[in-house]
């Protein structure tokens, strides 16, 4: 078997748009009422899929979910046309791009088991993305449905789950059995804390994993105050390397000492708070970036272009690769449309390591398949969205117009239902 680490990105749906519905995640709150522009949105994740490809990774996708969710409203007992202007936003949000958010892995060398085991996140503290988990856990079933798999339910709504944005893993390879960290909230000053420690831990305990290999740790209360409202805004882990910024964890110290004591080969690398001010990683997103192991064994940071453009930024990473740290190469992508709503490269994937084998293929994407999508996109995909507008006959025909042609080109119509 050949353990790789897949990148499976959320294709970004055909009703994108800034409707603000996030407290706590600054981008939403700042572009609420603007424009969206759907069709520009996709095509720039598939560019970024492509340049994962063109890394040398094995590359995934998940579908957007069916938009807006009738069901959800009906259980509300709303109708789309007709309903408030704030539930038809919630109904309609294409939040699910964000699959950092979709679930929790742990691969199969951490798990009693030997199975690689999936639990989807309940989500349930933002109401627009409460009610992605039964379409997300459906996919899920679909893709991992293989015996090298084990899908878990949701935890129980009582605990906020946000997946592995909240979640790290520390290991010698993707191969080697690792230590995971699960990061929680316990309070955000004014915002909500989203990952509550009683469901990382049911995670910890559903996946069967060794309590010696397996930590809780604080996010501290002054990054959610600051906007950052999961953790992969501020720390992003890779083999052995963790990168974080020195004010991500409540108790940085303790945090590392227990980290060491479990993981000896820890290499952490920290961003001080005197030469990356907080507001400026949290608002370029240096952390939110795909920390990869390339073929050749070297690491890459793929970062969005807002990183390039701050200044206190794009001067670290400079001073990093002179310095011929763990990170040899910088690698810009432009996800400025889902950077927008608070998503930058590393919200837009869920990473599973894995045989990619045992992973269904209409889930894995080559260039060809990628260069078909993108002209479904070109063709389908609204070109712009005013979120002040979204109760219109004519967007939810093409909205599920376009999520449908996107089943059809991938074999997927028929396993995967509005
Ligand atoms: O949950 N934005 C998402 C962004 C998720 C980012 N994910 C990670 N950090 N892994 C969120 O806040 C914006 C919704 C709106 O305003 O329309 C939104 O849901």
């Amino acid at each position: 078997m050949t353990m790789r680490e897949i990148n499976f990105d959320g294709l970004i749906g055909p009703s994108h748009n800034y409707a603000g519905l996030s407290l706590g995640n600054l981008a939403s709150t700042k572009n609420a009422g603007h424009v969206s522009r759907p069709r520009e949105a996709a095509l720039q994740g598939i560019e970024k899929m492509r340049a994962n490809l063109e890394l040398g990774l094995v590359q995934g996708v998940f579908m957007p979910l069916p938009r807006p969710n009738g069901g959800w409203l009906a259980d509300l007992g709303a109708d789309f046309m007709t309903t408030t202007h704030a539930l038809a936003a919630n109904a309609m949000s294409a939040s699910s791009m964000w699959a950092a958010n979709a679930a929790t892995v742990s691969p199969a060398p951490d798990t009693e088991d030997g199975r690689c085991h999936l639990t989807v996140a309940n989500l349930k503290t933002m109401p627009h993305r409460s009610h992605e988990w039964p379409d997300t856990l459906a996919q899920l079933r679909l893709a991992f449905a293989h015996d090298a798999f084990a899908v878990h339910d949701p935890v129980p709504p009582a605990f906020g789950d946000e997946g592995a944005a909240n979640f790290m893993r520390l290991a010698d390879s993707h191969a080697d059995t690792g230590l995971e960290i699960f990061v929680y909230g316990v309070s955000g000053g004014p915002y909500p804390a989203r990952q509550h420690i009683e469901a990382s831990r049911a995670i910890a305990r559903l996946h069967k994993l060794d309590p010696e290999r397996t930590l809780f740790v604080q996010q501290s209360e002054k990054a959610i105050a600051a906007g950052a409202f999961h953790n992969d805004v501020v720390a992003v882990a890779n083999e052995r390397t963790l990168f974080a910024h020195e004010k991500a964890f409540a108790d940085k110290d303790d945090t590392l000492s227990r980290i060491r004591d479990r993981f000896a080969g820890l290499e952490y690398v920290e961003v001080a708070d005197a030469d990356v001010p907080l507001a400026d990683a949290i608002s370029s997103y240096l952390f939110n970036a795909q920390l990869l192991t390339l073929p050749t064994g070297e690491q890459t940071l793929v970062v969005p272009t807002e990183c390039r453009d701050t200044p206190s930024v794009w001067k670290w990473l400079q001073a990093h690769l002179a310095s011929n740290g763990p990170i040899r190469r910088v690698e810009v992508v432009d996800v400025r449309q889902s950077m927008a709503n608070g998503g930058g490269p590393a919200c837009l994937r869920l990473r599973v390591a894995c045989d990619p084998d045992t992973v269904d293929p209409r889930f894995l994407v080559d260039h060809d398949k990628l260069d078909a999508m993108a002209k479904v996109v070109a063709t389908r995909w609204p070109e712009t969205i005013d979120g002040r507008e979204l109760q219109s006959e004519t967007l939810v025909n093409t909205v599920r117009q376009a999520r449908a042609a996107m089943l059809d080109l991938l074999d997927l119509s028929r396993d995967l239902s509005d």
